[in-house]
């Protein structure tokens, strides 16, 4: 018998290093280890749901289906409880620890309180710890809501439904179209999972800029205005711009560095196109829109591309080994300090030493 050359044997440390393709041959593995992660994330153990998601990531990037556990090899990024839960699915069908976190009260209550749009992990733990456990429980216990999480709640079932592509397409023609009204030559750029080439998703992702700097800025407020004016928008809060180039980016790891464009988080309305929303005729969907300077676009369209985890790597692999920092703004050398920039993605990578990956590759 030929000994066969170990699946993982060549697989790059970092996910930023390897392509990931949308469909994978792994999914009962992945799987079970992104619930593994995704339930550490509601305990608030970010590093161990960091470790299952990387073992994962490794999994959706290999040539083919594992069959045994020794195939992997030597493999960085998988470690020992992970190895042990592969074993179980590879062995068993299943593996009896996801089973029982996925019948978990806890789980299933925390699954369902933070997939109302404005609620987050600390949120939803407070909830359970107060005994709520359903949507009911919020409503009937008169459980404080901000404005963001009373329009999640109305338009649960909705926002819960997966976004088809050619909805998320819809969405982007009518935003353009009203784009072009204000600001003749700005674009509309569909991101996120869309760009990674998925066919549904939990939102939609919209990247607006002008080619000429500096003409971008006010767009947001009247776009959002005139949208909501034609009706078609159900919820909306708007962030200014907060980043300045001459602070310098955050140091790595800071959170929500991504966060300092001229964004809004909203709902439309979105007239239905078949599907559960057809004999309402309208469907609640979210969308992100995202005003970056021409400058900054690069930058902006690598960070909301995603996957999260591809991005994550990314600013790792900046600073672990290049000592850059990455964000959706700029590249910043710290050993030449200063801002490497690019006008394409592309460029970005070339400037990191990578080699260049392509959306559809960016599925970690
Ligand atoms: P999905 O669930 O089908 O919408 O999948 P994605 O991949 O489109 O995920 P999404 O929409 O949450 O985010 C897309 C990318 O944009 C993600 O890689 C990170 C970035 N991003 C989106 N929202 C935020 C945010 O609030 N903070 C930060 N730091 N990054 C964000
Ligand atoms: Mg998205």
């Amino acid at each position: 018998v030929t000994a066969l050359a170990p699946l993982g044997q060549q697989m790059a440390p970092y996910a930023c290093q390897r392509r990931t393709p949308l469909l994978h041959s792994n999914q009962p593995l992945t799987e079970a280890l992104e619930t593994l992660a995704e339930e550490a994330g509601f305990s608030g153990s970010e590093g161990r749901s960091l470790a299952f998601t990387r073992a994962a990531s490794v999994l959706k990037a290999l040539p083919g289906r594992l069959s045994a556990l020794e195939e992997l090899g030597p493999l960085p990024g998988i470690g020992e409880h992970s190895r042990r839960v592969i074993q179980d699915v590879l062995e068993d069908g299943v593996s009896v620890e996801v089973e029982r976190v996925k019948l978990s009260e806890r789980y299933r209550t925390m699954k369902l309180f933070t997939k109302i749009f404005g609620v987050g992990v600390r949120t939803a733990s407070r909830w359970y710890q107060e005994g709520l456990r359903t949507l009911l429980d919020l409503q009937e216990r008169n459980t404080k809501l901000t404005r963001q999480q009373q329009a999640g709640l109305r338009h649960y079932d909705d926002l819960n439904t997966p976004v088809e592509r050619g909805e998320a397409e819809s969405v982007g023609r009518t935003v353009q179209e009203a784009v072009q009204r204000f600001l003749p030559g700005a674009s509309v750029t569909l991101a996120g999972g869309f760009r990674r080439g998925k066919p549904r998703g939990h939102d939609v992702d919209l990247l607006l800029t002008h080619p000429e700097a500096g003409r971008e800025a006010g767009l947001l407020s009247r776009l959002v205005s005139w949208l909501d004016s034609q009706g078609l928008i159900l919820y909306q809060h708007s962030q200014e711009n907060s980043f300045a180039l001459c602070e310098g980016p955050e140091p790595p790891g800071s959170r929500d560095v991504l966060d300092r464009f001229e964004r809004c988080f909203s709902i439309f309305r979105l007239e239905a196109q078949g599907g559960p929303g057809a004999a309402r005729g309208w469907k609640a969907v979210r969308v992100d829109l995202v005003v970056a300077p021409v400058s900054q676009f690069p930058f902006a369209l690598l960070g909301w591309t995603g996957s999260r985890h591809f991005e994550r790597e990314l600013r790792r692999f900046a600073s672990h080994e290049r000592k850059m920092v990455l964000n959706s703004h700029a590249l910043y050398d710290t050993m030449r300090k200063r801002f490497l920039p690019a006008a394409s993605e592309e460029e970005i990578f070339q400037h990191l030493g990578l080699e260049y990956v392509p959306p559809g590759q960016r599925n970690a």
